[in-house]
């Protein structure tokens, strides 16, 4: 049912029904959540939860901007407390328009003059409007509105500015007559005589509503026998926050620590619960692309790394401790920050040393008369299903994680990580992929194609443009003739032994575009000891 139609049924039912006052998105969800049927937006408290007075000082699209986010966090009707219509007949008609607008079901008028006062200081001092001239914002208000249900209510304020019974009837009389929908009268007093007086009097000619904040000791009864229709409970809500507020910001201030309050604040999860989080991660899934859960990794790890000598004698080098965890950890550590979760190693060398949780094993038997070559084929072939890009990359191979999200980049099917600081690791006197590209590294090529045309150990000084980091990403689409690629040639008895950088240098025969990405440092090469001593700095 729509809000404005929600609200003209309470209205109009013989029931006493209740507002709560709500001045912002989570204060309207909160009094939703607690059962309240409609809510009351206050001009008081929307402007106090802004730091200013209830005399307009808050302009009323600031007002609109707020009421926006409350009709958002609720599905209950929403009447605006519009004090005086922000002006005269024109302002009223504006603003109807962009209440309608805003799925607000409701505005409440009072017959005062713009700027207005709230009723509770020196309301007795306080002008009130013309009646033909109040007259006037209502008949403006009712012609604008396009939702027959949209109701505008309209504030008696004869008994705060100190006029009688007899006042406060004709206003409403005349407002009625106007086409007001329902009639608030408001009053001042401790006790609730003069409402009473006045609903005896107006008995049933429209639906009556009030705000009983300073004759709250009433007892609920009496307005229900009396047959108001709503009783606006118009600003507990803020007046609760502030005891919360204030008591939270003195205990924090004099015991500085958190223990003072934790056990008197909502869990920061409650907080989530109210914005509806949950909605937003379901949303995600559905929504956002999934290149990273998609993708797959495989990461070779089948040899032992004799060059790190008794390290390794119980372990193979993928679980050489590096700053308090296995190398693997880290490599591991890198896709998931990348959002790569399916993730498979291959074993060989004591595999069942390799044991990581969550990611999936496949097993190199022959390890030790094969190369990275097999071993990527194994893994290939226990995998028939990858669902999106396919990474590469060596068990003794630490990176950072933008290396990765550079490689996903390129619209390629193939892209290689290559570090142009190949000299400094090539004096190291340890093999490294050396490889030849279409273009040198320069400031300009980061917007150039660059391809790589050959890779191998060892390479003529003047040919090699960089080293492979061992990275490589291969697109879904060319994961096919990749893997066919990939078996033809571990078939072939003398690639038995063959590493990766033989299988780069044959697709870059076969005329395969692989795009490289050129790096400078960001990975480490776990070789020897001297690298692991480099990687206990590496972060
Ligand atoms: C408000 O809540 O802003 C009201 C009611 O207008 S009163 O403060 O009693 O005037
Ligand atoms: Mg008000």
């Amino acid at each position: 049912m729509k809000r404005t139609t929600q609200f003209k049924q309470l209205l109009q039912s013989s029931e006493l029904d209740f507002l709560l006052e709500a001045h912002n998105g989570v204060s309207a969800k909160i009094g939703e959540e607690a059962g309240f049927k409609a809510l009351w937006a206050g001009g008081l408290c929307m402007s106090a939860q802004y730091g200013v007075r209830d005399s307009n000082e808050a302009s009323w699209t600031q007002v609109l901007e707020m009421l926006e986010f409350m009709a958002d966090a609720t599905s209950i009707p929403i009447l605006l407390d519009g004090d005086t219509g922000y002006g005269n007949f024109n302002n009223v008609r504006r603003l109807v328009h962009k209440l309608e607008q805003r799925n607000i079901a409701a505005v409440c008028i009072e017959d005062k003059m713009y700027p207005k006062t709230n009723s509770f200081i020196n309301g007795e001092k306080q002008q009130l409007a013309e009646i033909d001239e109040f007259c006037s914002r209502i008949k403006a208000g009712k012609d604008a509105q396009k939702d027959d249900d949209f109701c505008i209510i309209t504030r008696v304020e004869a008994f705060i500015a100190g006029w009688g019974l007899r006042e406060a009837m004709k206003r409403a009389e005349a407002y009625h007559e106007a086409g007001s929908d329902g009639i608030l009268i408001h009053s001042a007093l401790r006790d609730p005589s003069e409402i009473l007086a006045f609903k005896k009097e107006w008995a049933d000619r429209s639906p009556v509503i009030i705000v009983p904040t300073k004759y709250y000791a009433t007892p609920t009864d009496v307005f229900r026998e009396a047959g108001f229709s709503m009783a606006i409970w118009a600003n507990h809500m803020l007046r609760a926050a502030i005891v919360a507020y204030q008591e939270t910001a003195v205990a924090l201030m004099e015991h500085q620590t958190l223990v003072a309050i934790e056990d008197k604040v909502v869990p920061v999860k409650e907080i989530f619960r109210l914005q509806g989080a949950s909605e937003l991660q379901e949303a995600e899934e559905r929504y956002l692309p999934k290149t990273g859960e998609q993708a797959k990794a495989i990461v070779l790890a089948a040899s032992r790394g004799s060059a790190l000598g008794d390290l390794t004698a119980d372990k193979p080098k993928a679980m050489v401790d590096i700053q308090g965890q296995p190398l693997l950890s880290h490599i591991v550590s890198a896709y998931h920050g990348a959002g790569i979760k399916s993730i498979s190693v291959v074993r060989g060398y004591l595999a069942d040393k390799i044991d990581l949780q969550s990611i999936s094993y496949v097993d190199n038997t022959d390890y030790a008369d094969t190369g990275e070559l097999v071993s990527l084929d194994k893994a290939l072939q226990a995998d028939a299903d990858i669902k999106g890009n396919l990474f590469v990359s060596f068990g003794d191979v630490l990176f950072k994680r933008h290396i990765l999200d550079q490689l996903a980049e390129p619209e390629e099917d193939f892209v290689v990580a290559v570090d142009t600081n190949w000299q400094e690791s090539g004096n190291r006197g340890r093999a490294a992929d050396y490889v030849s590209c279409s273009e040198p590294y320069s400031r300009q090529v980061f917007n150039h194609r660059v391809l790589l045309t050959d890779s191998n150990e060892s390479m003529d000084e003047a040919a090699i443009n960089g080293e492979w980091t061992g990275l490589i990403r291969v697109s879904k689409p060319a994961l096919p003739g990749f893997r066919a690629k990939v078996a033809a040639l571990a078939a072939q008895p003398d690639m038995r032994k063959a590493k990766l950088h033989h299988l780069l240098a044959a697709l870059a025969a076969d005329g395969e575009s692989i795009r490289v990405v050129y790096t400078t440092g960001h990975w480490l090469d776990i070789d020897s000891l001297e690298d692991l001593v480099a990687a206990g700095s590496f972060s």
